[in-house]
C-alpha cells in the first residue's frame, strides 16, 4: 500500500470481505443493522452514533431517542465493535458551570482521541442546537466543557490532532429547525474554549448534496490529505434524502479542498435505511480504521432508527475521490 494512513493498528476491527460481484467503494455488513432500535428498555431508536478503539476493546457514545422521544446520549462498550452493551441511563455530564451543564437535549455524537483523552462533541440544546464538548478517560465519567459555538450549529467534528498548534473543528452553522441550507466550516481553538479563525471549507453542489452537507466521522489523516466523509442532503418531493460522500482536505490548511466525490459513496437503499422513523437516511458519525491494511468500518444511522456498518479500504476511497471529483 503506497498510501500512508496515520493512526493506530487495529487488526481487530469488524470486517467482512467485499461480496463477489460488488464493485462499490463501500459495501454493507451482511448482518446489519448491528444495533436494533430496542436494544435497551427505554429506547425508541439508537442511531447516528460514534465508536472508538479502547485498549483491546471498543467504546462508544450512542444517540438514543427514548420512548418519550427525548434525544439523549448514552455510553456503551463492546469487545468486537459489533455486539454492544449500552448503558440504560443517559450520560450525566459533570460540569462546573450550571448554565452549561443544564442538559436540554443531545444528539449525533462524535468521539475522538486527542493526545491524552477522548473528546466527545454532539449537537447540544442551548437556546437551540449548538456544539457541546466534553472529555472522558474511561467512558464512565464525562466532563462537559463550554459549548464551542453560538447557536445555531450542528455536526461539530474535531480533528484527531492539533493543526498548526491548535485544536481544530469542522461544523455546520444552521437554523433552529430542519435547516434547508448548510455549508461545512473549519475553526481553530488554542484551548477548546475560545474558537476562531473560521474558514469556509465547502458548500452544497447538485443532486444528492444540493440542500446541505455536514461532516461525519473524525477525518482520517493520510499522505494524500485528510479524508473527510460527510453527509449530503437532497430535497425530494417527499422530503430530505441523506447520502454519504467524501472529500480530501489539505493537511495543513484543511479548509482547502483537494478533491470531492461527485457521486455519493452510500445512499439509502436497503430496508433499514429506507424505512424507519425518518425514511431515506444514511448518516455516518464514526469510522474505525486499521492503518496497516487500510480496512475501514464505517458506522452510520439508518432511517433515524438503527445503527449499521459498511466496510471499505481507505486507499480505495482516496482513489475513488480523486477519480470522481468535481469541486
Ligand atoms: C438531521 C439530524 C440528524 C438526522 C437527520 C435526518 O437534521 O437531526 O440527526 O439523522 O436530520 O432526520
Amino acid at each position: 500500500m503506497s498510501l500512508k494512513i496515520v493512526g493506530p493498528s487495529l487488526p481487530n476491527i469488524p470486517w467482512e470481505d467485499r461480496p463477489r460481484g460488488n464493485s462499490e467503494v463501500l459495501w454493507r455488513y451482511s448482518q446489519n443493522p448491528v444495533i436494533p432500535r430496542d436494544l435497551i428498555p427505554c429506547s425508541n431508536s439508537i442511531f447516528n452514533s460514534a465508536v472508538v478503539p479502547y485498549g483491546d476493546e471498543f467504546r462508544g457514545v450512542f444517540r438514543v431517542d427514548n420512548k418519550a422521544r427525548e434525544m439523549r446520549i448514552h455510553s456503551g462498550s463492546s469487545q468486537d465493535a459489533l455486539n454492544w452493551t449500552i448503558e440504560h441511563e443517559p450520560i450525566q455530564f459533570v460540569c462546573d458551570d450550571e448554565e452549561i451543564g443544564n442538559f436540554v437535549y443531545g444528539y449525533d455524537p462524535r468521539v475522538v482521541w486527542i493526545e491524552d483523552r477522548y473528546y466527545v462533541t454532539w449537537c447540544n440544546g442551548y437556546h437551540g442546537p449548538t456544539i457541546g464538548v466534553a472529555y472522558t478517560e474511561d467512558f464512565e465519567t464525562f466532563y462537559q466543557l463550554e459549548n464551542a459555538f453560538l447557536p445555531f450549529n450542528r455536526n461539530g467534528v474535531l480533528f484527531p490532532r492539533k493543526i498548526n498548534g491548535s485544536f481544530a473543528m469542522l461544523s455546520r452553522p444552521s437554523d433552529n429547525g430542519h435547516t434547508p441550507f448548510g455549508d461545512i466550516f473549519y475553526s481553530e481553538s488554542p484551548d477548546l474554549t475560545y474558537w476562531g479563525k473560521h474558514r469556509h471549507v465547502m458548500g452544497t453542489t447538485v443532486g444528492w448534496q444540493s440542500t446541505k452537507i455536514g461532516a461525519g466521522p473524525i477525518p482520517i489523516e493520510t499522505s494524500e490529505g485528510w479524508v473527510m466523509i460527510y453527509h449530503g442532503v437532497l430535497t425530494s418531493c417527499n422530503g430530505f434524502v441523506y447520502s454519504v460522500g467524501a472529500a480530501l482536505l489539505d493537511l495543513d490548511q484543511p479548509w482547502k479542498v483537494i478533491a470531492r466525490t461527485s457521486p455519493y459513496i452510500l445512499s439509502p437503499q436497503t430496508y433499514y435505511e429506507c424505512v424507519g422513523d425518518v425514511p431515506n437516511v444514511v448518516f455516518p458519525c464514526a469510522a474505525l480504521v486499521d492503518s496497516d491494511t487500510g480496512r475501514m468500518a464505517l458506522y452510520y444511522g439508518g432511517a433515524d432508527t438503527v445503527t449499521a456498518v459498511a466496510f471499505g479500504f481507505v486507499q480505495d476511497l482516496v482513489q475513488f475521490i480523486k477519480d470522481n471529483s468535481k469541486i
